[in-house]
């Protein structure tokens, strides 16, 4: 097995395992709410990379943290990413039809118990990082605090407010730059610094995940601008913008092509200052940049 497989195993069991501990953190075994539990379970487990948690696992190998002390941060970040997903395809927001190859959940479940279901989503990520006997409570209040702002209006809130209300066509760089870095980058940022917290990270260790994590956001939206445009529905598995902003609008496709590869190296540059035990960061952004979906 060579190098890249090794990690891709390493990525594939993290995974299951991340799979397990959501289950243990977000089951609810009332009858009553066997509806809204299978919307959660729906979206939850409909086959998402679980690339938040994977960099927060790899963040805390870094850092020699014992993998325990990370479990309800990796699954509080995948509950966010997820709660996210289910209102952004609400009709009045993305109105999308088709997230991971399936009728988004609002099709399935209807818009009351989707709006539920990721409100559930997102308060569950806090009470398990609180509730988190592994932690101590100086690290829980920085942990809290950093998802707190996350999610809030100075990052995705925010960004999303952008995006509904100000992408298109005569979009300027600087919007489309805000979008993404508040949309998208903010949530990969706080993966890896959560768990550089969680790891006593130095402050240019901090940074250096920051830089990582940010132009990875970028390129990751580039890619998925890219597809967006050139991919067909059922390869890509979520309904197709064909925004009328975006980078593609903004810069054709060879030059977002470009654009991407820059984003990739900035990302990549960051991270030498961890030397060889950069492996899984870099493989990481590789298995994000090859990605058809
Ligand atoms: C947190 C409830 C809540 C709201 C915040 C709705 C909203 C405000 C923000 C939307 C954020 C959003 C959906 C950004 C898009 C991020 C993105 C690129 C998603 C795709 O990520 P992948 O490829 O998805 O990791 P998978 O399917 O692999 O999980």
């Amino acid at each position: 097995m060579n190098q890249m497989e090794k990690i891709l195993d390493y990525f594939g069991e993290t995974k299951d395992f991340i799979d397990a501990k959501l289950k243990q953190y977000m089951t609810n075994e009332e009858p009553l709410l066997k509806v809204l539990q299978e919307s959660i379970n729906y979206t939850l487990y409909s086959g998402g990379k679980r690339i938040r948690p994977l960099f927060c696992f790899i963040v805390g190998e870094l850092f020699d943290v014992p993998r325990e002390k990370l479990f309800s941060l990796a699954c509080a970040l995948e509950m966010i990413h997820t709660a996210s997903l289910i209102m952004d395809d609400l009709p009045h927001m993305d109105d999308a039809r088709i997230r991971r190859g399936k009728p988004a959940n609002h099709l399935i479940y209807g818009q009351d118990v989707a709006a539920l279901a990721s409100i559930g989503l997102l308060t569950r990520a806090y009470e398990v990082v609180l509730n988190d006997a592994e932690l101590p409570d100086d690290k829980k209040t920085q942990v809290v605090r950093k998802l707190a702002h996350v999610v809030g209006i100075d990052e995705m809130v925010g960004g999303q407010f952008v995006d509904l209300k100000f992408s298109g066509e005569s979009m300027e760089y600087s919007t489309l730059e805000y979008i993404h870095a508040h949309k998208t980058a903010s949530l990969f940022v706080a993966s890896g610094t959560t768990a550089a917290i969680i790891g006593e990270a130095t402050d240019d260790e901090i940074h250096a995940l920051k830089t990582y994590a940010k132009n990875l956001g970028f390129a990751f939206q580039i890619l998925d601008d890219l597809l967006d445009s050139t991919g067909k529905i059922e390869e890509v598995g979520k309904s197709l913008k064909n925004d009328k902003g975006g980078f593609i609008a903004l810069y054709g496709i060879e030059k977002s092509k470009q654009l991407l590869q820059e984003y990739t190296n900035k990302a990549f540059e960051a991270i030498k200052i961890f030397g060889d035990k950069n492996d899984k960061l870099v493989a990481l952004g590789q298995v994000l940049l090859k990605r058809e979906s």
